[in-house]
């Protein structure tokens, strides 16, 4: 029936077939930046380095980093290496600040990513029986056609649905058979909270699985998703200037996410110093196009905090493995001159059995950083004395300090008082003038 690999030749591949094709790759796509981006021209003549002197995978480290700001500077189509008139496809990721990052696919390049996105559902266990349900958005943003193509490389059945319009989706799932659904884990739970609202047993709804990214999310997440969707859930990791989702996936075993490295190289670097780090170790993840044509970014610096792993996974894969992202380097707050990952709080709050509805607020009150966090009752909680509720925040006060390092102001809000999000969930609102 099913094949567990979409790509065997590639993901099953020897270290040394997979590192000749990616210096093959590199060099390719080095002589290309350097021919046909202005941009790489002058960063690689401002160092004295030739395209000749990148002979094999090994030498990337003499390659100059790129940066988010380089694309905003270049915007829209300044560090494209082909003619506007092979493009296929534009993208582009919204980001809250500052100018949008446009992003350009040729006809190879949708190949690539489709390629990649299709590993991704193979490796989560769907197949060309399968009935996919993608509620990524549909548009600028990379998720929903992104896994849309995945799905149809993979001769499975789309069904682009796109995001919003909760009972919409239910009653698709319901009258479609949708088997496989694609969204962020936030909305993930959101559906599973519906489901259940609307009286529906998700035991009677098809769903087998599903793959969940966009965004970070962590175990306890998962089980949640898990449990409330009647479903298995699997991570998928990607970003819009790379390619979009399928950039790394998860498989059966769960460990980590395996790495489309024949397109998309990677190396961890510690933030601070930009030199590489040894596997285990976290730090940056740093990613070279090998694949591509109209945007091969070169040392492209995620800012998304992983570690990898060459160890040959019980999968069966070779391809390298990278960990869950730890949060990203610019969504770290500094509170009190702490650092605190959004994700650690979630972690805290998630082991305390609270719901993973959360927004965590930071204000400067009398020059001084004060971090609160809402999360939202149960209903059991709700109907508890006001006397064993203040005592519960207490107790997860408690619990953040001890993770965190910092005192955190813990607000029991009413269930359904926060807001919900239809794609990444903002989960911090900083309103701090700095
Ligand atoms: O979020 C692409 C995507 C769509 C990935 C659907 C997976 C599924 P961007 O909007 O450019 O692209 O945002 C990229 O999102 O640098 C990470 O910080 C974060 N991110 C993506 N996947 C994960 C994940 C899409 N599985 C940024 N876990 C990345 C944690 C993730 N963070």
């Amino acid at each position: 029936m099913s094949n567990k690999y979409y790509d065997p030749e590639i993901e099953l591949a020897s270290r040394d077939y997979l590192k000749a094709l990616q210096s093959a790759r590199l060099i390719k796509t080095v002589e290309r930046c350097y021919n046909k981006v202005p941009f790489y021209k002058k960063k690689f003549d401002e160092i004295g380095l030739l395209p000749g002197d990148i002979k094999s995978i090994d030498d990337i480290t003499k390659i100059p980093f790129t940066v988010k700001q380089d694309l905003r500077d270049n915007y829209p189509f300044g560090l494209f290496a082909v003619e506007k008139k092979d493009l296929i496809r534009i993208h582009a990721s919204s980001g809250t600040t500052g100018k949008q990052t446009v992003v350009g696919y040729t006809k190879h390049d949708i190949d690539v990513w489709s390629v990649s996105a299709a590993r991704a559902l193979t490796a989560a266990g769907a197949t060309k029986e399968d009935y996919i349900h993608v509620s990524y958005g549909y548009g600028l943003f990379t998720g929903g056609l992104g896994l849309h193509y995945g799905a149809e490389k993979l001769g499975a059945t789309a069904i682009p649905v796109s995001s919003g319009n909760t009972k919409r989706q239910i009653q698709i799932m319901q009258d479609f058979g949708s088997n496989f659904l694609c969204c962020t884990p936030s909305y993930a739970m959101y559906l599973g909270e519906s489901i259940k609202q609307s009286g529906i047993d998700s035991k009677d709804l098809p769903l087998r699985a599903g793959i969940f990214g966009a965004e970070a999310w962590s175990e306890n997440m998962r089980k949640e998703i898990e449990t409330s969707l009647n479903i298995k859930a699997y991570d998928i990791y990607g970003l819009s200037e790379i390619a979009g989702p399928g950039v790394a996936y998860e498989c059966s075993e769960q460990t980590g996410m395996h790495i489309s490295e024949d397109f998309f190289y990677p190396e961890i670097v510690d933030p601070d110093t930009l030199e590489p780090v040894p596997d285990g170790t976290f730090g940056e993840l740093v990613f070279t196009c090998i694949g591509k044509e109209a945007l091969p970014l070169l040392r492209y610096r995620t800012r998304d905090i992983s570690c990898i792993s060459h160890e040959k996974c019980a999968c069966g894969r070779t391809l390298v493995k990278m960990h869950k992202p730890m949060g990203r380097s610019d969504d770290m707050l500094i509170i009190r001159g702490v650092n605190v990952f959004p994700s650690q709080v979630e972690h805290v709050i998630l082991t305390l059995g609270m719901s993973p509805n959360y927004q965590i607020i930071v204000d400067r009150i009398n020059n001084l950083d004060v971090m609160t966090v809402k999360i939202e009752m149960t209903d059991d909680i709700l109907s508890d004395s006001v006397r064993k509720i203040e005592d519960l925040e207490q107790k997860i006060s408690a619990a953040m300090h001890t993770t965190l390092g910092i005192t955190a102001k813990i607000k029991l809000v009413e269930p359904n008082s926060l807001p919900r999000s239809e794609g990444k969930a903002v989960r911090v609102i900083d309103n701090r003038q700095i």
